[in-house]
């Protein structure tokens, strides 16, 4: 592609970064814009060689600048609505996604990422499983790395995974990976797709450039999702933790099969895994289709299914106190990312929840306590939606807190030996932490320092 052009990204946080960073080293021309004028301009302009041609707007996005630029890289937290965005279609410019832009100056052969959840997990494990197998190895995205802060480091023999959001597969263009993944689809970022038909229109589009060459790897036990398969004309491999499929990757008792045409490969047994929960074994069956679809050996997927440890935040396990266990769920962004964590709890337990309202219903996730959870300690803006639909099915142990220190602090008080303290607050984070991350390392400061 030709780089001569004048980019204006939108944005100003990691993918900007990594964008405007990759478009200086091709000699672009690049503006950076940030919604934010309490930003500071020399602070986004330090992150950069001396004398790049680089300039930093804040605020507001003038028609003028906007009939100045070639091409807009937006950051995947910006909605498509905003009114900048909506000067910038006025002025007839592209708008590219940070990870179409990667796509664009990557080498190498690529597997794309998406799901409502366990998309970071699955991405994790493929990521370990090509590490294990290529000399170049690169595991980017919404996992925390820029897929544009690696792609000129992606050489014709690299060999990338990269997890996909829905904010990042809005604006794709011909983004086109070897092999895609959808690895469930349920209820989430409703506030920023407004409809459940949007958003599984966007997740579904990490296939729309794929061809008879590619794989796409599917849940089978997602109903939208086996038929989306069945009407694709690429090849699909699906997975499934209910049933013993005719072709394709399944729970056979303890086993994980993969089943061909011609072969049976049993790659692991579920007692081998460091992961725990159905949801868990879904992700492995994912991961090893991915990776025998991209052509990696059985014996390279094995050795690594059976070394792979719990990505952080994800059921993790922080410390045993006075004989309550705590765990760190904070990736639990969404109630069906909640559920499982829930699930997963084979003690009675004190859950910490609540956060930023992404517009969820939060029914089936109180559904699922069932009889496990004994307090709810609530915080962020969504506590009080929370506890009417707790109220209405009969759950009434509800507490509010104002912070992860008091949240931390009330559950050690209530807890006796043989609870657990669950942090999973099925929403996100904004508004009170920066993101998912941050608010889970501050519960386990918090709980190590108890
Ligand atoms: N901004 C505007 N206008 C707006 C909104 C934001 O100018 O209307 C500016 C903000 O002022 C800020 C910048 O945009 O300066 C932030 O950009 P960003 O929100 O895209 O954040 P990044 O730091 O670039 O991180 C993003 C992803 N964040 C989001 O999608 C919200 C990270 O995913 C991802 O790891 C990173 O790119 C690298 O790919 C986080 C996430 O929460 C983990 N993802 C969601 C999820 O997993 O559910 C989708």
């Amino acid at each position: 592609m030709n780089f001569q052009k004048k980019f204006l990204v939108a944005g100003s946080g990691i993918s900007g970064i990594g964008a405007a960073n990759l478009l200086l080293a091709k000699g672009a021309d690049v503006i950076i814009y940030d919604g934010n004028e309490k930003l500071n301009k020399d602070d986004i302009l330090n992150k950069f060689p001396k004398n790049s041609k680089v300039s930093v707007v804040l605020g507001e996005l003038s028609k003028e600048l906007a009939d100045e630029v070639d091409l807009c890289v937006i950051s995947p937290g910006i909605p498509l609505r905003v009114p900048f965005v909506q000067v910038l279609q006025e002025a007839n410019v592209p708008i590219w996604s940070e990870i179409e832009l990667a796509y664009q100056a990557a080498g190498g052969r690529l597997a794309a990422i998406t799901g409502t959840n366990g998309k970071t997990t699955t991405t994790a494990l493929v990521g370990e499983i090509f590490k294990n197998a290529y000399e170049h190895a690169f595991t980017v995205g919404n996992i925390g790395i820029p897929y544009t802060q690696e792609a000129l480091n992606m050489k014709e023999d690299a060999v990338t995974v990269v997890e996909c959001s829905s904010f990042q597969l809005e604006t794709i263009v011909d983004f086109k990976p070897q092999v895609s993944a959808i690895l469930n689809i349920t209820p989430d970022h409703l506030d920023r797709h407004l409809t459940m038909e949007n958003y599984e229109k966007v997740k579904e589009d990490i296939t729309k450039n794929q061809d008879k060459d590619g794989t796409c790897v599917l849940n089978y036990e997602d109903d939208r999702l086996r038929e989306f398969g069945k009407k694709l004309e690429i090849p699909v491999i699906f997975f499934s933790s209910l049933r013993k499929l005719e072709e394709g990757i399944f729970l056979d008792g303890e086993d994980i099969v993969l089943q061909t045409k011609t072969d049976r490969i049993v790659f692991v047994t579920i007692h081998e895994l460091n992961i725990i929960g159905r949801h868990n074994y879904e992700n492995a069956m994912a991961a090893i289709a991915i990776a025998y679809a991209m052509g990696v050996s059985v014996e390279v997927i094995q050795k690594t299914l059976k070394e792979f440890k719990a990505v952080e935040h994800r059921i993790e396990f922080v410390a045993e106190k006075n004989g309550v266990v705590y765990y760190n769920d904070s990736k639990g962004t969404n109630p069906d990312a909640a559920i499982k964590a829930i699930d997963a709890m084979t003690r009675p337990t004190i859950l910490i929840a609540g956060g930023y309202d992404k517009g969820s219903d939060y029914t089936e996730w109180i559904e699922a306590f069932n009889g496990k959870v004994k307090k709810m300690l609530l915080m962020g803006v969504t506590g009080p939606k929370i506890e009417e639909t707790a109220k209405k099915l009969g759950f009434t142990d509800c507490i509010y807190v104002e912070s992860m220190e008091e949240a931390v602090r009330v559950a050690a008080d209530l807890a006796v030996c043989g609870d657990a303290v669950l942090l999973s607050p099925a929403c996100a984070s904004w508004g009170m932490f920066k993101n998912y991350e941050q608010r889970g390392h501050i519960f386990k400061d918090c709980v190590n320092a108890l």
